[in-house]
């Protein structure tokens, strides 16, 4: 990771190597944070954030399940990270907005810490390697269960649920496989450890409903929204695992792995071994609204307006 200059803190902006927090912060030994993952995209007129305020939205609904007061609104904040992108004067990047308890009482009860707020960015390129986009990549069935209902809430994007995407996503590398796909407490397919999940038979689109203990992805969203426009079906079920062996094409999506096709799971293959039709067809379409290459017809790209030259006497 290459640092940029500015974090913003609690209203204000600090050097990137001022971000810091006590080791006895309570979210050290508690998790006791939520955060997002933002992509901000360089178009033909300047960057421009991706979905923001859904991202800010989802932020601020995570730090609500687990009653953490944030003493700014849903638009501060949203504007906080525009500047963000400014001040750093990066092109594109990825933005990461974190909301942790802070330093004062230890012990699980939470209440009486200090709520902090930090909004980073840095650049960061492709999630599953170079190649990922246009070859696919091989994937395996995780031995590992996803966060089962009533225990850690899936739709709330918090730290502690890392904890089990890490556990899914150490044991598929050390496989070697580039990613593991999890399944819920049912056995259904639920998600990758961060990615959700299409799997396409015969011309329609299946993702697992948010029943299925996945995150509510704004990537998921924004390509089903992309693929009824383009007369595909999409369909909202429970997925067994073994529709991810007879599918014609499956896709992970999400900000940092965008729409990542995948070629084979627990080494069978997918179709016809690479990127399939209809997902180079999302693909497409996905890069060519982040990009601006085509209209923004649903409003989702918030445009960062670069910094005036300083004017010089
Ligand atoms: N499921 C999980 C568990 C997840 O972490 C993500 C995002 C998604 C689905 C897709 O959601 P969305 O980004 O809104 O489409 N994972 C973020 C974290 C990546 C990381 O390694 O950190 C991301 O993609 O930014």
């Amino acid at each position: 990771m290459t640092p940029t200059e500015k974090i913003w803190h609690n209203g204000r902006f600090i050097a990137w190597d001022e971000a810091k927090i006590h080791v006895l912060s309570h979210v050290v030994s508690y998790g006791s944070s939520v955060f997002e993952g933002v992509r901000c995209y360089e178009t033909q007129s300047g960057p421009a954030i991706f979905r923001l305020k859904e991202h800010t939205r989802r932020l601020l609904d995570s730090a609500k399940v687990y009653r953490i007061d944030v003493p700014f609104t849903r638009d501060e904040l949203a504007q906080a990270q525009v500047e963000l992108v400014r001040v750093n004067q990066l092109r594109s990047c990825y933005i990461r907005p974190i909301i942790l308890r802070g330093y004062g009482n230890m012990g699980v009860l939470p209440f009486g810490n200090p709520t902090e707020v930090y909004l980073a960015c840095w650049e960061w390129g492709k999630y599953l390697g170079d190649e990922a986009l246009a070859q696919g990549v091989d994937v395996c069935v995780s031995s590992w269960t996803r966060i089962a209902p009533n225990t850690l809430p899936a739709l709330a994007k918090a730290a502690g649920n890392y904890m089990n995407s890490q556990l899914i996503r150490m044991q598929a590398h050390l496989d070697g496989y580039a990613e593991a796909i999890a399944l819920d407490d049912t056995g259904r397919v639920s998600e990758g450890s961060g990615e959700n999940i299409f799997v396409i038979r015969d011309g329609k689109l299946h993702t697992p409903p948010l029943g299925s203990s996945v995150l509510p992805g704004i990537t998921r969203d924004s390509i089903a929204t992309l693929a009824r426009d383009m007369d595909i079906p999409v369909v909202e079920t429970p997925i067994p695992r073994e529709m991810l062996y007879i599918a014609d094409e499956i896709f992970f999506t999400g900000t940092a792995a965008e729409v990542t096709p995948i070629r084979s799971v627990d080494k069978i293959q997918v179709g016809s071994g690479r990127r399939g039709p209809i997902t180079e067809r999302i693909q497409k379409a996905f890069f060519d609204i982040v990009s601006g290459r085509s209209e923004d017809r649903y409003g989702w790209l918030t445009p960062v307006v670069a910094a005036p030259e300083p004017v010089r006497a």
